[in-house]
């Protein structure tokens, strides 16, 4: 049999599941999940191979108005991903679907973008009544812009392999892109920056985890003894490193050891993490900053 490979595009509006998605599909952490909207803002490579077929997944920042240049560079991410993809997964989060609707992004890019779009449903298990997804999927069916609708729970692992059965049918004709132990092209850099995002973001609430990004200033290896991590965290305002830091230090305290158990547990090797704060007012709308930070 001929070798199928692809590139299958993620997207959706904050939230949705898209990470949670692309983890369960490769088993295996490779985005951050949490529980706040526009946690991811790279693009994050998955290369999932079995048999014949090798999808590689692209998850992408939620869909939304962009208001900084970061946020602006973040929807490059998802139009150039929906571009070079063969397939697009486009996640609708179930319990908002009441109110929203199909996304009107979503409309646009599956009337319009000439690729596969297939709709997954997620978070149906969210649904105090299961009897409303089969109208929606025959409603959705009859508008004819999606390849295929398939109901959801990312979280649960619910009806993963239908997904992956319906991408494969995409797939167009072609070697391996890549080899098929590979599992991502990420650094391990790129990695642990998003550990300790994750962290933040879970530790911090209101504007706080938006205006912070992550560096690693020093990533050393050593054959004896612990790797040393040296990164920093940039917020724009004195009060936000203020409240970073925490009172005797304890909140930083905090994200550095949760942060550094997560890194331990990702790279299989014992870490000395020391975490500084630094301000950079505007950075999101600063490029040469944001390039800086692998934008
Ligand atoms: N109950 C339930 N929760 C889910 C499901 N899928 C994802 N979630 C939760 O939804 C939240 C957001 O998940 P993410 O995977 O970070 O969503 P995302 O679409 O990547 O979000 P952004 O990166 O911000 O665009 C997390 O708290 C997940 O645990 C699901 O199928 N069921
Ligand atoms: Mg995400």
């Amino acid at each position: 049999m001929p070798t199928k490979s692809g590139y299958a595009a993620i997207i959706g509006k904050p939230n949705a599941g898209k990470s949670t998605l692309l983890n369960a599909i490769l088993e295996s952490k490779l985005s951050i999940v949490t529980p706040k909207p526009q946690t991811t803002r790279k693009r994050v490579l998955g290369i999932y191979t079995n048999g014949d077929n090798q999808i590689i997944f692209l998850d992408t920042p939620g869909i939304i108005n962009p208001r900084y240049t970061m946020q602006k560079i973040m929807m490059d991410y998802v139009s150039e991903s929906i571009n070079e993809s063969d397939v697009v997964i486009a996640l609708i989060d179930m319990e908002k679907y009441a109110e929203e609707g199909i996304p009107e992004a979503i409309m646009q890019i599956a009337t319009n973008s000439g690729k596969p779009v297939i709709c997954v449903l997620n978070k149906v298990d969210r649904l105090l009544d299961r009897k409303m997804i089969l109208p929606v999927i025959e409603k959705l069916n009859a508008l004819k812009v999606f390849a295929d609708i398939i109901p959801a729970a990312a979280l649960k692992k619910m009806n993963i392999d239908d997904i992956i059965e319906t991408i494969t049918k995409h797939l167009p004709e072609h070697e391996f892109y890549f080899d098929e132990d590979l599992l991502s092209t990420q650094t391990e850099r790129f990695f642990v920056s998003e550990l300790i995002r994750e962290n933040i973001f879970i530790l911090t609430k209101e504007e706080l985890p938006y205006s912070t990004e992550v560096s690693i200033l020093e990533f050393k290896e050593r054959a004896y003894g612990k790797w040393y991590i040296h990164a920093e965290i940039i917020v724009e305002r004195d009060s936000q490193k203020r409240i970073i830091i925490g009172s005797e230090g304890k909140l930083i305290k905090e994200i550095g050891e949760r942060s550094r158990i997560k890194i331990e547990e990702h790279l299989g090797e014992e870490v000395f993490l020391e975490l500084f704060v630094k301000v950079r007012p505007n950075w999101r709308d600063d490029s040469h900053k944001l390039r800086s930070f692998g934008y």
